[in-house]
């Protein structure tokens, strides 16, 4: 079964605009990602620790064929290829990437909790997915775009244009 997912991408290290398109390209390579889009990039301030530099964030959607912890395997080998190393908890980092939703499935177990828990908590990603999908339906029932209306976006500023889909 081929499944529409929806994955977060975030850095702050090592020219993040620039780790993000990197692993997009190869999320791209990859012959089981299919159809991916990308949203624009946006700057965000670091939620959590302030003593870190600004992030860098957007959202990518793609069909895959992978099953969820193979897909997460993919993910975690380009964040080590961007040589992202798991130290501080809510540190800065040279590449996070976040299984967001797994078409419409609930997961939770010791490696993955989907759809991720922080969802309405982040408007760094709630923004750049009501872009791609503004009727994207989230966990707590409102569509993307209309959550995304009533958040405080003065923190958030698109830089750099999204990819369509090839
Ligand atoms: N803050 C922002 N703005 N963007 C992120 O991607 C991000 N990722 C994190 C923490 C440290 C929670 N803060 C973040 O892991």
């Amino acid at each position: 079964m081929n499944i529409e997912c929806v994955i977060g991408l975030g850095a702050n290290l090592n020219n993040p605009q620039q780790q993000i398109l990197a692993a997009c390209q190869q999320l791209q390579e990859d012959s089981n990602i299919l159809n991916f889009e990308l949203s624009s990039l946006y700057s965000s301030t670091p939620m959590g620790p302030q003593n870190q530099p600004d992030y860098v964030n957007a959202v990518a959607l793609f069909n895959t064929y992978l099953a969820p912890h193979t897909l997460l395997d993919l993910m975690q080998a380009i964040e080590l290829k961007h040589g992202r190393v798991r130290a501080e908890r809510w540190g800065p980092r040279t590449l996070d990437l976040d299984l967001l939703f797994y078409g419409n499935q609930s997961i939770n177990d010791d490696r993955l909790t989907v759809p991720h828990p922080g969802i309405l908590q982040r408007e760094f990603v709630i923004v750049p997915l009501a872009e791609l999908r503004p009727h994207y339906p989230l966990p707590n029932n409102q569509t993307a775009l209309h959550y995304a209306e009533a958040l405080d976006l003065r923190e958030l500023k698109a830089i750099h244009p999204g990819l369509p889909i090839i």
